[in-house]
């Protein structure tokens, strides 16, 4: 679609210019709460991602070249013009995706303000090693930046996740091309005019907007752009890497999820109760890491069934900028159709609604809104479509299960391998179930605490390498053994 003058219309950031695409074409943005089309964004292409890869290679040069203070102060410049426009940024992140207001200004947006500080202050301690071969030589290693590198994100966290990338990458003197998804780019384009008040240095960072296959794909099939972080589908994962693998390009793939939440009835039960609704239902359930598939030891089940739905139903389903909502809009027309059909699977698969599963018609401005209802849904076999593949929305199924070996088996039997989240007061069943969990990540007691120094991503068809700390330093640089003879 040929441009229209909309006010919130954004452009891509290229050499630090704000540029129309290459075609002047177009797609639109939707707000989730209201149905509507609020803005156009650029539907842009290979052209726009050479010119971006041209900028970033001209830049690649100087910025790696800055020491690691002098890239730590420009990180930490941009969290600070972040943070100094919050509510910008979060009133922003809640239009676009659909989520509750409070929630964009209490996680999402504080959460990539800490991606920018804490990747500016681990590299200003960012070490490599050395080994002495007695009376032959030494090694040592050196770790240098890659080059041009990609990094694409999902809609779910959009500015959190993309962040999460961007720092890491730009701290070690790589310089970068960011695709957000087309479906919840607002934030990005936030993102490049703090950069352009700061002054980043014209190239180091590009965003280019537009679809997967038009803009996405090109980027991986650029020879110039020499690793990628994806986070997205699984199905999207295996795409890029078919297309990269020729190219022995570097790849990280963060990839889907459909996470066990297994209670054992020795659990802090009232903690555990709080937490599984925010683990079941945070961000209408559009969280990778939210726990979709509940196994309940058989002696508590019913208790927690009553308690559990009991709660659920309270969950206020509403506007997104009412500090009442709990649960808002989800994020496009297809996702809701997607996850409705869902529900439909479930109840064709045997399952019984027991909270929940009807889309919600609002009243006042969001009468066009796609809400739904958070759903509870129990009755179903571990094995069914509905309990093996993601449904990435407000619904969760319950189950109970009698002993460990037979709740593990569930647990591992999908194909993804994420996020497990664990409840038992008993020490020693708690390190059993941790080490035979096949999940990149094992919560106990508790769910989304996250420390950055810490490895994140999953196995199985959850994706490939892993995000934050040291890790991911490393997957932005390439080590060279260097060895000198005595
Ligand atoms: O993914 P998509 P979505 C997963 C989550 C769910 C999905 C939701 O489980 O499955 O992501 O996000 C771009 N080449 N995670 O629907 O469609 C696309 O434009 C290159 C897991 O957005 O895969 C968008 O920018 N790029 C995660 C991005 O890929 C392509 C946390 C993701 O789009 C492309 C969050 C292509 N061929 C969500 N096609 C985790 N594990 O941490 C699309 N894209």
């Amino acid at each position: 679609m040929k441009g229209k003058p909309y006010m919130d219309s954004i452009l891509n950031y290229i050499d630090g210019e704000f540029r129309e695409p290459y075609e002047s074409l177009y797609l639109d943005n939707y707000e989730p709460a209201t149905g509507t089309i609020y803005g156009l964004i650029p539907d842009s292409d290979a052209s726009d991602v050479a010119s971006a890869v041209v900028a970033a290679k001209g830049a690649f040069p100087s910025w790696s070249r800055l020491s690691n203070d002098e890239r730590c102060s420009w990180l930490e410049k941009i969290a600070d013009g972040i943070e100094n426009r919050i509510d910008e940024f979060a009133a922003a992140e809640s239009r676009d995706n659909g989520k509750p207001l409070h929630l964009a200004k209490t996680v999402d947006i504080p959460r990539a303000i800490s991606n920018f500080r804490f990747f500016a202050r681990a590299i200003t301690q960012w070490s490599s090693e050395s080994h002495q071969m007695v009376d032959v030589g030494i090694n040592y290693t050196l770790r240098q930046p890659i080059g041009v590198v990609g990094c694409i994100s999902p809609w779910n966290l959009p500015l959190y996740l993309l962040t999460w990338k961007i720092a890491p990458a730009l701290a070690t003197g790589n310089t970068v091309i960011a695709k957000p998804s087309e479906v919840t780019p607002y934030t990005a384009f936030l993102l490049s005019l703090v950069c352009k008040d700061i002054g980043l240095p014209n190239g180091v960072l590009n965003l280019v907007h537009g679809t997967g296959p038009k803009v996405g794909e090109s980027m991986t099939l650029h020879q110039e752009i020499k690793a990628l972080s994806f986070t997205g589908g699984s199905a999207t994962g295996k795409r890029i890497a078919a297309v990269a693998a020729p190219m022995f390009k570097k790849l990280s793939l963060e990839l889907g999820g459909k996470n066990p939440n297994i209670i054992f009835a020795d659990c802090n039960y009232e903690k555990m109760l709080a937490t599984t609704v925010r683990s079941s239902f945070s961000n209408q359930g559009q969280i990778c890491l939210c726990g979709s598939r509940i196994f309940v030891e058989r002696p508590i089940y019913e208790k927690f069934k009553h308690d559990f739905s009991e709660r659920v139903n309270r969950l206020a389903v509403g506007d997104p900028l009412e500090a009442s909502s709990k649960i808002g809009a989800v994020v496009s027309l297809p996702h809701m159709q997607k996850v409705l059909s869902y529900i439909e699977l479930a109840k064709s698969e045997g399952g019984r609604v027991i909270s929940g599963g009807e889309q919600v018609k609002l009243t006042g401005r969001c009468e066009n809104g796609w809400f739904i209802q958070p759903t509870v849904i129990e009755g179903l076999d571990y094995s069914c479509r509905t309990n093996q593949e993601e449904i990435f929305g407000p619904v969760v199924t319950i189950m109970p299960f009698d002993i460990e070996e037979e709740v593990l088996a569930y647990a591992n039997s999908t194909t993804y391998g994420l996020a497990a989240t664990l409840w038992t007061e008993n020490l020693s069943r708690a390190h059993r179930m941790a080490e035979a969990l096949e999940f990149g990540i094992v919560w106990i007691n508790c769910w989304m605490v996250r420390d950055l120094r810490t490895p994140f991503g999953g196995v199985k068809s959850s994706g490939v390498g892993r995000e934050g700390g040291v890790e991911v330093l490393r997957f932005f640089t390439e080590a060279k053994n260097v060895c000198i003879s005595y």
